[in-house]
């Protein structure tokens, strides 16, 4: 089989309820979707959000690196060649969103090449992941009413605070409001997306301490070395490191060097074959994980159920599944749901995600 051409459409789909959170906002999920095609009519399809904040890509950057630079030299190639096409992504350095949407192309694609599911490709362990619903800056009270309306929803019982505000008092005042509110058996976690610096994050911990937080996120920028190490050695809680560890090389070092002690997945920055060398790394020295959202649309969570729900290691904690509820529509030709707080793996072909045509046309960018 021969990959014949790819296609790196932008597209812009406004969300009802935008997010934000310490290192940005996301009011439109300007993203691009990502088509591989081959000589035999089998296509690989894969969604890429651009974080400029967290990664530098755009969605322009997305769309000329997945043109310009990738697909020329990997048209031709054989899809099932990974590591010759990954040879050819790894001449341009960083890129982390636009290499691992290709690669979940080329996971699709081979799936839908086998008629297999890819999460039966890629382990097989579960069909589905408990849902973790990320809740970003707001006031208390109404962060409060948003994770009761979610509870009752969708069952869900896992909740994401996004913090690393000024002052402080903001997010612990959320932190207590949403422990009182919702009871003990909620699990509360947090992420302040680099906000704070290493001295205001032990001090939250300090002043959150008691109400049973159960990971704390990214806290600083992991540059600060010194100070975030000595966090993570005071820290009663995981540190995890998110946006410092797209890569199995970035996981290694700040686990080696005492950046954190946990790590968040992102299939939407590591694709599954880089997910799955840092989940490899991550089993082999002992150290939890959890599936993360890249505030993605119902593709890409597809994208990260596929590879949560195949693991052992990554199905033990609820997967950040649900920040596609936010948006005004998607392309996706059947909505997922969740349903008593979890999510399912599509018993299709690939990773089952199946583009309504029609949404395209409305939604596309370029035409
Ligand atoms: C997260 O876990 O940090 C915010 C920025 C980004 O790249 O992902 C989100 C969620
Ligand atoms: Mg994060």
């Amino acid at each position: 089989m021969k990959i014949t051409g790819i296609e790196a459409i932008p597209y812009a789909i406004p969300y009802n309820h935008p997010l934000a959170f310490a290192s940005g906002s996301v009011a439109t999920a300007d993203h691009v979707l990502v088509r591989i095609h081959t000589d035999e009519g089998v296509t690989g399809v894969a969604d890429a959000p651009p974080r400029p904040y967290t990664y530098g890509e755009t969605q322009v950057s997305i769309k000329n690196v997945v043109e310009e630079l990738f697909a020329p030299q990997i048209i031709g190639l054989d899809p099932f060649d990974r590591e010759k096409i990954h040879a050819v992504m790894r001449r341009t350095i960083h890129n982390q969103v636009a290499k691992g949407t290709v690669d979940i192309a080329l996971w699709d694609l081979a799936g839908k090449a086998l008629g297999q599911p890819v999460h039966k490709l890629l382990g097989g362990w579960t069909d589905s992941m408990r849902v973790s619903h990320m809740l970003g800056f707001k006031p208390a009270q109404e962060l409060l009413d948003e994770a009761l309306r979610f509870g009752e929803d969708y069952g869900i019982t896992t909740f994401k605070l996004k913090v690393g505000r000024r002052p402080l008092s903001l997010d612990i005042e959320a932190c207590r409001v949403l422990r009182e509110g919702l009871g003990e058996d909620v699990e509360l976690y947090l992420d302040a997306n680099r906000g704070w610096t290493a001295n205001e994050a032990l001090q939250a911990l300090q002043q959150t301490e008691g109400l049973g937080l159960t990971l704390l996120e990214e806290p600083c920028d992991a540059k600060e070395a010194m100070s975030r190490r000595r966090l993570v050695e005071k820290s009663p809680i995981p540190v995890v490191g998110d946006e410092s560890v797209p890569t199995a090389g970035d996981a290694s070092r700040e686990l080696l060097s005492g950046g954190c002690n946990a790590i968040c997945i992102k299939t939407a920055r590591s694709g599954f074959t880089e997910a799955t060398e840092i989940l490899g790394l991550c089993t082999g020295l002992g150290v939890d994980v959890t599936m993360g959202n890249q505030i993605d649309t119902q593709i890409g969570s597809l994208a990260t159920v596929t590879f949560g729900a195949a693991h052992e290691a990554t199905s033990r904690r609820a997967g950040e599944l649900s920040n596609f509820l936010d948006m005004s529509d998607d392309l996706l030709a059947e909505p997922i749901s969740i349903v008593d707080g979890r999510i399912s793996v599509r018993d299709l072909p690939g990773v089952g995600a199946e583009i309504s045509e029609d949404k395209l046309a409305r939604y596309r960018t370029d035409s």
